[in-house]
């Protein structure tokens, strides 16, 4: 009876023992717990782009990219105006990543092998497919890239695109003569004042762009080609696989969403749902946000917060007049396929 006792009471112990520092330890996310104490995601974005980050009249900053910063604080925080926006350039946007400036990365930056080899960073997801584009005067008259040989374009040094552009022209037996400018109203302000034959960016960029230019959109064109892949997402720090696994599942969770036809609008009503898929997503069935080290209605929140992708998508990229083309569910022809919530 004794010996009972003892092993009831030893194994109490046990538990607690167990359970202290499993408590200290926090979600087992050094990023997670930062973010958890300080009340706040901070994400970097770029320095201002219509329909990625650019801030509006009343200084909130709008788009695609901030909304995917934006779900990624709901998933965590459970609350999307917890938030903080470091406007970053195209050449200090990884060091303010590595450096631990930032929590994440949302930046319209392309994945590729040797950003993930070189620079101890990895990407969570794609939120934008893209690719690179030229943009000319229709003045010029200029109808594709092929005319450019000889030209000069303005290009963001430190970018996928500076690399795209040289690979094309050299394979093209075409030359080109790079303008490498920083700052982005810079870069535009030259090309617009002609010292730049062409402007070369994603084409979502240009789109911006063009866009931005209001009653004088049509001055410029964007040629046809388009020459390279640039997969947009979001970048974290390597060795933080649980963060990793919630900046993922976020894009996923707003994917799936739109998949299984869950708005921002009807969530609560589809919380009553009977559709497995739809409950586990919404966490009304399920441990799978608790497994990530959040809360279990983790996908609410997000929706509720950003809506799903499609919701997104309409409200920051749509008004460029950019079609959802690849950007569409892979049953829609496009190219995400969240992977199932189970
Ligand atoms: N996706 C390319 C290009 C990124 C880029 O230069 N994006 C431009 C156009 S979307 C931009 O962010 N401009 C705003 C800025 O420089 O802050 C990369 O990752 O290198």
């Amino acid at each position: 009876m004794k010996r009972h006792i003892l092993s009831g009471a030893m194994l109490l112990g046990a538990t607690l023992a167990f359970a202290a520092p499993a408590a200290a330890q926090g979600s087992g996310s050094a990023t997670i717990d930062t973010i958890k104490s300080r009340g706040m995601l901070v994400c970097g974005v770029s320095t201002g782009v219509a329909g990625f980050s650019l801030a509006d009249s009343k200084g909130v900053v709008q788009g695609i990219d901030a909304d995917t910063c934006r779900a990624v604080a709901a998933a965590v925080l459970g609350d999307v105006s917890k938030i903080r926006f470091v406007p970053l350039n195209t050449t200090n946007r990884f060091t303010a990543l590595q450096a631990g400036e930032i929590d994440l990365l949302v930046r319209s930056t392309t994945w590729t092998l040797g950003r993930e080899a070189n620079l101890g960073l990895l990407f969570a997801g794609i939120n934008f497919y893209d690719g690179t584009g030229f943009m000319v005067k229709s003045a010029s008259g200029v109808k594709s890239v092929k005319e450019l040989d000889g030209a000069t374009v303005c290009v963001q040094p430190g970018t996928s695109t500076e690399l795209a552009i040289a690979d094309y022209f050299r394979l093209n037996k075409l030359k080109f003569t790079p303008v490498l400018i920083q700052d982005q109203n810079e870069i535009q302000n030259t090309y617009l004042a002609g010292r730049c034959d062409s402007y070369s960016t994603d084409a979502s960029g240009l789109a911006a762009f063009r866009f931005q230019q209001g009653p004088k959109a049509e001055e410029q064109v964007l040629l046809p080609e388009i020459i390279s892949k640039e997969p947009l997402g979001m970048m974290v720090r390597k060795g933080d696989d649980k963060f990793f696994d919630v900046v993922r599942w976020t894009l996923f969770a707003m994917l799936q969403a739109e998949e299984s036809g869950v708005t921002s609008k009807n969530v609560d009503e589809m919380l009553k749902s009977t559709n497995p898929d739809i409950r586990r997503l919404l966490g009304a069935e399920g441990d799978l946000g608790k497994a990530m080290g959040v809360d279990n209605k983790f996908a609410v929140s997000i929706i509720k917060g950003v809506g799903n992708y499609a919701e997104m998508w309409d409200r920051t990229v749509a008004p460029l007049g950019i079609p959802r083309g690849i950007n569409n569910l892979w049953n829609k022809g496009g190219l995400h396929y969240p992977p199932p919530i189970r």
